[in-house]
């Protein structure tokens, strides 16, 4: 690893950091660099497999969708490649919408090469010619960046027609996003890309199969993409080692809210959010205790201190009705109400919700006058009775996974904090 800077500051020294490996190390837009460290070699290894090799890779890594999902990227990948078509596509989701959530952003930003490289082996094992970057609307350096990149790669054989003389192509455009949280979901985001409203599509058919323009695509986060070149550099086994269990490799986690030293730090799985926010974070920024650390953005759970020390691993955090999401951990000190929090993220689903399917259109709607209703008071045990049916049925019923994980917030801050809901206990369940 290029340990030549973080070796002697001891908070970067403790991180394992593959996919930021370079990261304040070099010069963003200079080929030079990239390929000084490591860059373009797993590219390179890539044009010499075949496209089934590739994907064999891919595979054995482990490495699964950093976008929150935790698909395995192999198997999308095969789907896409077996499915048969004129054209193939990959699509990098780069809509970064979560709360607390910025490593898109640093890697588009500070290592655009990476993810042109990943998107490109990509391309060749699946035998996709062209990529989109659907990048959000606010990150418009990140956009800047990009083009210019792109141009660069492009110019150096790297990208574009007969890529290193391989006789293989892929081409790259980048879309500025439509500044909606949906758009994340990635049926709305194909909607969007296709210059349509970004509306959710139903599933199936996958986007693997009918994906862009009704054909088969590789849609993925930019971490999952820009982990792909260290994997075909170093192989699979070198990727494999990180982790425990099912979630190999490692995750940018990102550090926000009340927290002393907020950033992204790179770990493998496995580490425990209290040596996060507090070996690495510091703390809270406030000083004060902390109460509550939300993961997985607006559509995540507010996690108390009982389950600080359980391992950062996507199997854990599913298992306590959980999720990781995009590595984003925001910190709560004890100041916070958590009834305010959830009916903020409440709220921020009925305004992002595209409306097409009814639970989650009408849900989110009613969820946040119910929360009213249950912190004024007012027929506060019945309010909670309906709240918990109308969890359910947005749970159950919605067509994609905003409207089905809206409910996490309001239900993990009223069970785990129900005295900030005028409760003296946690509901009993469904
Ligand atoms: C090929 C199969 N592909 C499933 C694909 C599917 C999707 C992925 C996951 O995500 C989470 C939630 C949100 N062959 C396949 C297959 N797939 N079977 O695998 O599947 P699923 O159904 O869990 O997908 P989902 O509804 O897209 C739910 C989070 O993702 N989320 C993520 C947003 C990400 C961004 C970003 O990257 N910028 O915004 C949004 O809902 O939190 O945890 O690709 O097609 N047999």
């Amino acid at each position: 690893l290029y340990l030549g800077l973080t070796a002697e500051i001891p908070y970067l020294k403790k991180q394992e950091r593959l996919t930021f490996a370079r990261m304040g190390i070099t010069d963003p837009l200079s080929l030079t660099d990239y390929e000084d460290h490591e860059g373009f070699t797993g590219l390179q290894h890539a044009l010499a497999m075949s496209g089934q090799d590739i994907i064999q890779q891919v595979l054995d890594s482990g490495l699964r969708g950093r976008g929150g999902a935790a698909f395995p990227a192999g198997i999308k990948w095969r789907t896409v490649a077996a499915t048969p078509a004129k054209q193939r596509y990959i699509v990098c989701n780069a809509d970064e919408g979560d709360s607390g959530t910025f490593s898109d952003r640093m890697t588009m930003e500070g290592d655009p090469f990476m993810l042109i490289e990943g998107m490109t082996i990509a391309g060749i094992a699946t035998d996709a010619t062209v990529g989109y970057i659907y990048v959000r609307s606010e990150y418009p350096h990140a956009i800047a960046v990009l083009n210019e990149a792109i141009q660069i790669a492009e110019a150096a054989g790297y990208l574009g027609a007969n890529i290193l003389n391989s006789g293989k192509s892929f081409s790259l455009i980048v879309r500025k996003a439509a500044g909606s949280y949906v758009c994340g979901e990635e049926t709305a985001l194909l909607e969007s890309l296709e210059g349509k409203r970004g509306i959710v599509r139903a599933k199936p058919p996958l986007p693997a199969i009918e994906g862009l323009f009704g054909l088969p695509t590789v849609v993925n986060n930019v971490i999952t993409l820009a982990s792909v070149p260290i994997i075909l550099a170093r192989g699979a086994a070198f990727y494999k080692n990180f982790g425990v269990g099912r979630s190999t490799g490692t995750l940018p986690f990102q550090l926000a809210g009340n927290i002393k030293f907020g950033g992204l730090v790179e770990k493998a799985f496995g580490l425990t959010l209290r040596e996060l926010v507090f070996d690495f974070g510091g703390g809270s920024a406030s000083g004060r205790p902390i109460k509550a650390i939300q993961s997985g953005g607006p559509l995540g759970t507010y996690i108390p201190e009982s389950q600080w020390d359980l391992p950062l691993d996507y199997e854990t955090f599913i298992a306590i009705g959980g999720t990781i999401g995009h590595g984003g951990m925001v910190v709560h000190d004890d100041t916070a109400d958590m009834s305010k929090l959830a009916r903020y993220a409440m709220e921020f689903c009925a305004l992002e919700s595209c409306g097409k399917c009814t639970p989650c259109r009408i849900g989110s709607t009613r969820g946040t006058e119910v929360i009213d209703k249950i912190t004024s008071g007012k027929d506060r045990e019945h309010q909670v009775v309906l709240l918990k049916d109308l969890c359910n049925t947005m749970t159950y019923g919605s067509l994609c996974a905003m409207g089905g994980m809206t409910p996490n917030p309001v239900l993990s801050a009223l069970n785990h904090f129900p005295e900030d809901f005028g409760l003296t206990h946690a509901p009993t369940a469904a």
